[in-house]
């Protein structure tokens, strides 16, 4: 098989389907490039001093694994001089970082979770970098981006994806031109394309969900999973199987691979809100490459990349994976709305 790589591909995107600007394409190749060097620190674990805890807290009030801040700062300084840029927001910065003064700024914004799944890391299991481009609005030209800026719908993202640091290090990519997966070569140190226009196989019969939480979702949560765990005795007709890892990118990877539904609902522990997972830099950029790849992801309700932000790391509800599943949990959520 002839190798493509990354940068071909984009290339080739940016000829063919006229899809890519330059500049979008520059800073893919540069995520690419820090999602490497996170593999790499990754990869060193306990020989390295990479596996453990910092002293400090994240916004959302959750302690800092040293690769949590490492990776963070890996995508910070990789991104910062390009030029492509206007500016990053991150899970584990409170507020929006702008590009220093004496580096020329782009129109593209750049979100992401540089570690995701991090109570992984000390365990062995997979972990990756969830990012989401989207575009500066035009009236942010000529003045310091703010991050009023950032609060746009999932649908206006040029381009998102994930880097998955398991067995091997793989990058999913997508520009809206459907789903690619990259290998990294460790020897020539170059992405190279393992699989494209990627699909999520239909029937796999697996859902995705922390049990632990079962007593404490929305009625029509339960009932779904009741109903899967009635298996043929149920209403489904059919057995279901269960995973849960604990890292969403592993999770939507073996959907995207071998299909299924993925779940963390709202739950009443917390019920002013709506999910655990942030909006804008998971659920948006996996929602589009669920959509991409013939899947679908909603809050539960609604479509996930309709929902207009109100804030930088504002939480949502997620149901995503295999259209058929999600769009019968969706239907027992609009049931049991009408009947209340
Ligand atoms: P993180 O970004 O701080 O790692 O948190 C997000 C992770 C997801 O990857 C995963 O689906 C979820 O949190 C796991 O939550 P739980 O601890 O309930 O299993
Ligand atoms: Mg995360």
């Amino acid at each position: 098989m002839k190798r493509r790589t990354l940068t071909q591909f984009l290339v080739e995107q940016q000829r063919k389907e006229d899809a890519l600007p330059a500049q979008l394409r520059l800073l893919i190749e540069i995520v690419a490039r820090a999602c490497k060097g996170i593999s790499h620190s990754v990869n060193k674990g306990a020989l390295g001093g990479m596996l453990g805890s910092l002293d400090s807290e994240n916004v959302q009030g959750e302690v800092q694994k040293k690769l949590d801040v490492l990776a963070n700062e890996i995508l910070l300084e990789a991104n910062e001089w390009g030029g492509h840029l206007a500016a990053m927001a991150s899970e584990e910065m409170e507020t929006i970082h702008l590009i220093p003064n004496r580096y020329p700024k782009g129109e593209y914004l750049l979100l992401f979770d540089p570690i995701d799944g991090s109570s992984n890391i000390d365990v062995d299991l997979s972990v990756g970098t969830i990012f989401s481009v989207l575009t500066a609005p035009e009236e942010a030209s000529g003045r310091e981006v703010t991050e009023e800026d950032f609060l746009q719908s999932g649908r206006h993202q040029v381009a998102a994806g994930y880097a998955i640091y398991g067995p091997q290090t793989l990058l999913v990519l997508t520009v809206g031109t459907g789903v690619y997966e990259f290998a990294l070569d460790r020897e020539m140190g170059s992405w190279v394309m393992t699989e494209e226009r990627m699909r999520i196989p239909a029937g796999k019969r697996e859902f995705a969900i922390n049990m632990s939480n079962q007593r404490h979702w929305a009625p029509a949560m339960r009932r779904y999973i009741d109903e899967c765990l009635a298996g043929t005795t149920g209403p489904r007709g059919k057995n279901f199987n269960m995973r849960w890892t604990g890292s969403m990118v592993a999770e939507i990877h073996r959907i995207l691979k071998s299909g299924g539904i993925f779940m963390y609902p709202w739950d009443s522990r917390e019920p002013h809100k709506p999910g655990k997972l942030r909006l804008m830099y998971e659920a948006n950029p996996m929602g589009f490459i669920m959509e991409q790849a013939g899947g679908m992801a909603i809050d539960a309700n609604h479509r996930i990349m309709d929902i207009k932000p109100t804030a930088l790391h504002q939480r949502v509800g997620v149901v995503m994976g295999e259209r058929d599943e999600v769009e019968i949990v969706q239907k027992y959520h609009a049931e049991a709305a009408s009947a209340a």
